[in-house]
């Protein structure tokens, strides 16, 4: 029965295609499978299994241990204690649970899988143990591991988190996304420019994916549609004389906390179909059966670095829809392996949408489910409407998806078809409801009226989904208010908010071990898993021997950033000074220009003979290749670093760093270190920030605008442990109107000394054409981010900062009333919030004893 079913899946691969699984799966006899004994957990079985993978499975001699096989070896022993888990909890989804949640996204930033999966499993003492047996060290055999970076920033971050949350709350959710050969770029600085090098990640072997080829499935593209009639007479649609892709699954596995669970993180690969080359071969054209093998195994080359979209790239589009086309046709076989039809279906899946790039999902499930498996439209319309659901992530009308009528049409004929079914049943739905509203019709419509139409992917999402999300409080009123206000004034409980969070696990408990170890000293075990229970700092929060201790553990956390630092910068730091800190993407609307004035402040001031608490500013992250102003930004930040790190006279008061090359594993050593947290976007432009929760939670103060979810974090901690500054949303909008940067600046002495700085060519470094270009973009009425209308109120916040850091009890007590107040930004607080009002799954449950 199984085999029958895999055979007549909707695009069955060829046994060639299959080397070896379609015999076997024959004849297997399944019992023995699960007949054995769980791996030893103890330190002489882990260390045997360090030993055995290195000279067995790596075949390496320990004279010659190059330090990666080490790593590996260890790796290896660690997944070896998952592999049972893992098939037990794939069973149990697939079999048993009455519904599962597919959440599709086009990034997952999981960074390093080593430390995580040790201590998810609770293997940390032994295996610790048994390493140094070995003369190694467990913390230094995690760092030899390389980040998998699959991921731009926050989008992808969030999504790593929410596997994470839910294989700890045992919720039955597999992640979907692309195996990029290249993830995110590595950042290198060049005389202070940014310059891109790629990230072959891949190069060494990656342990912890495993190859699933017999899961492979075709993803059509190009062709035409032929249109032929039925025996019945109605008009099918065949898709015909398209150019194949062969889709291979590597499964990633997902370890909950403690509890057994290994979830399924899904990769897509992308090579050639045999019999495309095959055609070719035919016809003598070998050099064309090679390039078209290219073609396809291009599509999962390299992840698009940009964190806003980049419009028009056929690539990109063909990587959409090959994840969307994959995972569906992944989700319907495993249906069909147990029910014959599609009855219940709806009830048993819900499609997560991470953000527009996967929202080809709609019509896809529409064609899979009317072409390759002949259900009606208005059945197959009924059950991509009660599954899918759709998360917004940007409020930015620039990075708003959309693609282009043509484009979609050559690529993907058939969709485009079913793109225009839908706009054409929705407009209809539309006029019926808002009748003689034309101007609201045309701006709603998923195709817009355009001479050159597009395709407004958030519109195919939203009018595809049950439910559609903003990511923070402030972020889903204003979706509903302003970008999505005519399709809430059409559906309105179709629109919630999912305010985001961050896995205490990974961003407190691994990465702070420091801080770890107080809490489990204060609170006991169990905070890990109920963080509410952080909130029994709050009584604590002035005593005097918990807060020494509470500096303690930031200092040596200062120490090890600091250690960082000078490793890639040669830049010292002493950890008595404020660690002020931005990190994140490099964006005009985050404004790291703030930051960065607010530095040449204080040095000017300190020149002036004005005394100042002793800061380091840390600013790290990346700019989109392409984006000229963000990188310029970046060339702007290192050359008043130099000038400021290279003056003696401001040495022990003053340092301005840009650490390159910032990622997961970086994060992991500075949001422990930093005392105040930079939020500080434009009010309305930031959809929620993830960064701030992290710092928070590590006990920074944040300093930050009204914006995204530094909203509720503000509500958790109370004003008094929250440096507020600058315009709101709607002091933002009515700024804008006869907005004039020079008055602003003309009206306050410290902001003309600083404009006057720049203008003198201090910080040209050989490059003042780049530097009065930023400059001057802040100096313009036309500046979007309002800068210079945010800069004096952040001055005055951040000499508010000065002198609660000068109070260290003070001080102490709004870091420690951070950390106790954090808990309602954990990913396992967002995670029961889609299942309560999205998902609606059980959690799984493992066979006794396993
Ligand atoms: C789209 C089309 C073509 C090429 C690239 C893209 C693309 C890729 C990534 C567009 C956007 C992204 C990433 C967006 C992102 O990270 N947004 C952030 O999401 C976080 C999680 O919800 C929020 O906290 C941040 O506020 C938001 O900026």
């Amino acid at each position: 029965m199984r085999q029958d079913k895999i055979m007549n899946s909707t695009n069955p691969i060829t046994a060639a295609e299959l080397p070896g699984t379609a015999q076997a799966m024959v004849s297997v006899d399944a019992a023995w499978v699960h007949d054995q004994m769980p791996l030893g957990t103890d330190r002489d079985a882990l260390r045997q299994a360090v030993v055995d993978h290195f000279t067995r499975t790596l075949g390496r001699d320990i004279d010659y241990a190059a330090a990666h096989y080490l790593y590996k070896a260890v790796a290896l022993s660690v997944r070896d204690r998952m592999m049972e888990r893992w098939l037990a909890t794939r069973q149990a989804v697939e079999s048993s649970v009455p519904r599962h949640t597919c959440y599709l996204s086009m990034e997952f930033l999981m960074g390093r899988a080593l430390r995580n999966a040790v201590h998810n499993l609770n293997l940390q003492d032994e295996l610790g143990a048994s390493l140094e047996e070995l003369g190694l060290t467990l913390e230094k055999t995690e760092q030899l591991e390389t980040d998998a970076g699959l991921g731009n920033g926050g989008l992808g971050r969030l999504a790593a988190c929410f596997l994470d949350s839910c294989a700890s709350l045992a919720l039955p959710v597999t992640g979907y996304g692309l195996r990029y050969r290249y993830g995110m770029f590595r950042q290198s600085i060049d005389k202070g420019f940014q310059v891109e090098r790629p990230d072959n990640w891949l190069s060494e072997g990656h342990v912890w994916e495993l190859e699933r080829p017999e899961l492979s499935c075709r993803v059509h593209f190009g062709g035409r549609v032929e249109l032929i009639r039925a025996l019945d007479g109605s008009v099918i649609h065949r898709w015909v004389d398209t150019d194949d892709v062969r889709a291979v699954p590597f499964d990633v596995p997902v370890p909950g906390y403690d509890n057994g669970i290994v979830n399924t993180l899904r990769l897509w690969n992308s090579t050639a179909t045999d019999e495309f080359n095959l055609s070719e071969f035919n016809a003598g054209g070998y050099t064309e059966a090679v390039a078209a093998k290219n073609a396809a195994e291009n599509i999962t080359m390299v992840l698009y670095p940009n964190d806003a979209s980049e419009n028009g790239k056929v690539l990109r589009l063909r990587q959409q829809y090959f994840l969307v086309s994959a995972s569906l046709q992944d989700a319907l076989r495993i249906w069909l392996l147990q029910n014959d039809d599609f009855v219940g279906f709806a009830d048993a899946h819900c499609f997560q949408l991470n953000d527009t790039h996967p929202s080809l999902a709609v019509p896809e499930l529409m064609r899979l489910l009317i072409d390759e498996h002949k259900l009606s439209w208005d059945e197959s319309w009924s059950i991509t409407t009660r599954v899918m659901a759709y998360t917004n992530h940007t409020l930015l009308p620039e990075a708003l998806e959309c693609w282009s009528l043509g484009m979609i049409g050559a690529l993907l004929p058939r969709p485009m078809e079913i793109i225009e079914e839908i706009n054409k049943r929705f407009l209809e739905e539309v006029s019926e409801a808002m009748p003689g509203q034309l101007q609201q019709h045309a701006e709603m419509s998923i195709i817009s009226f355009d001479a050159q139409p597009v395709v407004r992917m958030a519109h195919l999402a939203i009018v595809g989904s049950f439910s559609i999300n903003g990511v923070a409080a402030l972020h889903s009123k204003l979706l509903k208010e302003g970008l999505f206000a005519n399709f809430n004034a059409l559906w309105p409980t179709r629109f919630n908010n999912k305010t985001n969070g961050v896995t205490q696990r990974r961003w407190l408990a691994y990465c702070n071990p420091g801080m770890t170890s107080l809490l489990n000293d204060t609170l006991g075990l169990n905070w890990i898993s109920h963080l509410d229970q952080l909130e029994e700092l709050i009584p604590l929060a002035d005593d005097e021997s918990f807060q020494k201790q509470w500096v303690d553990v930031k200092r040596q956390n200062k120490q090890a950033l600091s250690q960082l630092v000078a490793e890639r910068t040669g830049i010292k730091v002493d950890t008595d000074m404020l660690f002020d800190v931005q990190v994140k993407r490099m964006h005009e609307y985050k404004r790291q220009l703030l930051c960065t004035l607010h530095a040449v402040h204080v040095y000017l001031d300190l020149l002036d003979g004005r005394d100042h608490a002793p800061r380091f500013v840390l600013i790290a992250g990346k700019a989109a290749p392409g984006y000229y102003m963000a990188k310029s930004i970046i060339k702007l930040i290192n050359n008043v670093a130099d000038v400021i790190n290279k003056d003696k006279r401001t040495a022990d008061r003053l340092k301005l760093v840009f650490l390159p090359d910032y990622n997961v594993s970086a994060m992991e050593v500075i949001c422990p270190a930093a005392d105040l947290s930079e939020q500080v976007s434009t009010a309305g432009k930031e959809a929620s920030g993830t960064g701030n929760m992290k710092f928070m939670m590590n006990g920074a103060v944040t300093i930050g605008t009204l914006d995204g979810a530094n909203v509720e974090i503000l509500d958790a901690v109370g004003s008094e442990n929250f440096f507020q500054f600058g315009l709101t949303v709607d002091d933002v909008d009515a700024a804008r109107k006869g907005y004039t940067p020079s008055a602003i600046i003309a009206a306050d002495s410290r902001l003309q000394r600083l404009f006057e700085a720049f203008d003198s060519g201090m910080f040209d470094a050989g490059e003042s054409e780049l530097i009065r270009h930023v400059i001057d973009a802040a100096r313009s009425p036309g500046d979007a981010w309002l800068t210079v209308a945010d800069l004096p109120d952040y001055l005055d916040a951040q000499e508010l900062v000065e002198m609660s850091w000068r109070d260290v009890p003070g001080w102490t007590r709004k870091s420690i009333l951070n950390t106790a107040n954090s808990a309602r930004f954990s990913t396992d607080r967002t995670m029961r919030d889609y299942n309560q009002d999205i998902w609606r799954l059980q959690s799984i449950e493992l066979p006794v004893g396993g």
